[in-house]
């Protein structure tokens, strides 16, 4: 299958579409510091999973930066949504690289504590904080490999949800550079 990888007893996979419906236990959504949503990702998960989203987000109040926070998913198709708070860029001399790491460990490191084991996650930064692509894309791959060396056999799947074709194309790419064959241990 075209875009598909096991890596120590986890698939890794690509789907391009809407994330709002993809059938999952986490879903993650590209946020912003303030949880107060907004475009992208953000505002289809809001417009889809209904206003107790809005209400648990402002009850949390406050994200960091490349840092993620759970709340009930309301209407999605998930057990629970991870608000995830990727990096602006401002030229990758301001710790970019590093934030976007954090947060997608972040995000994974919530899935294991709360033993949600299919994970999806959209491309976070690449969007309004305008990350580019091709070295998000690596960052993504990478932490996820990461995250799965530190913690084997516990998240069934993770799953990339892309929006478009040139996303869908950079994270095949990435993929298969970081992860170059299924490893069927
Ligand atoms: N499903 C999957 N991917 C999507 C969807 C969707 N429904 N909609 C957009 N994308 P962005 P960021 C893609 O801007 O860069 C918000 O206003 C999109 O094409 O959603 O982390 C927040 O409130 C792009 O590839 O997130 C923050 O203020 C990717 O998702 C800020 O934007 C990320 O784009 C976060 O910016």
């Amino acid at each position: 299958m075209l875009g598909l990888r096991h890596y120590r007893s986890t698939a890794v996979d690509l789907f391009q579409g809407d994330i709002t419906s993809f059938v999952c236990d986490l879903m993650v959504n590209a946020a912003n510091e303030g949880l107060v949503g907004g475009g992208g990702v953000d505002g289809a998960i809001h417009r889809v999973g209904g206003p107790s989203i809005a209400a648990a987000c402002l009850a949390l109040g406050h994200c960091a930066t490349g840092s993620a926070v759970l709340t009930e998913a309301g209407l999605l198709p998930a057990k629970k949504i991870a608000h995830a708070v990727g990096p602006v860029w401002r030229g990758g001399g301001h710790g970019e690289a590093a934030a976007l790491r954090s947060v997608y460990l972040s995000c994974l490191t919530l899935a294991v504590e709360h033993q949600l084991r299919h994970v999806a996650l959209p491309s976070i930064s690449t969007g309004a904080f305008a990350y580019p692509l091709e070295a998000a894309a690596s960052i993504a791959l990478s932490s996820v490999r990461e995250f799965l060396d530190a913690h084997p056999s516990v998240l069934r799947r993770i799953t990339f949800v892309l929006f478009d074709r040139p996303h869908y194309q950079t994270y095949q790419k990435a993929l298969f550079k970081i992860f170059p064959e299924t490893d069927e241990d």
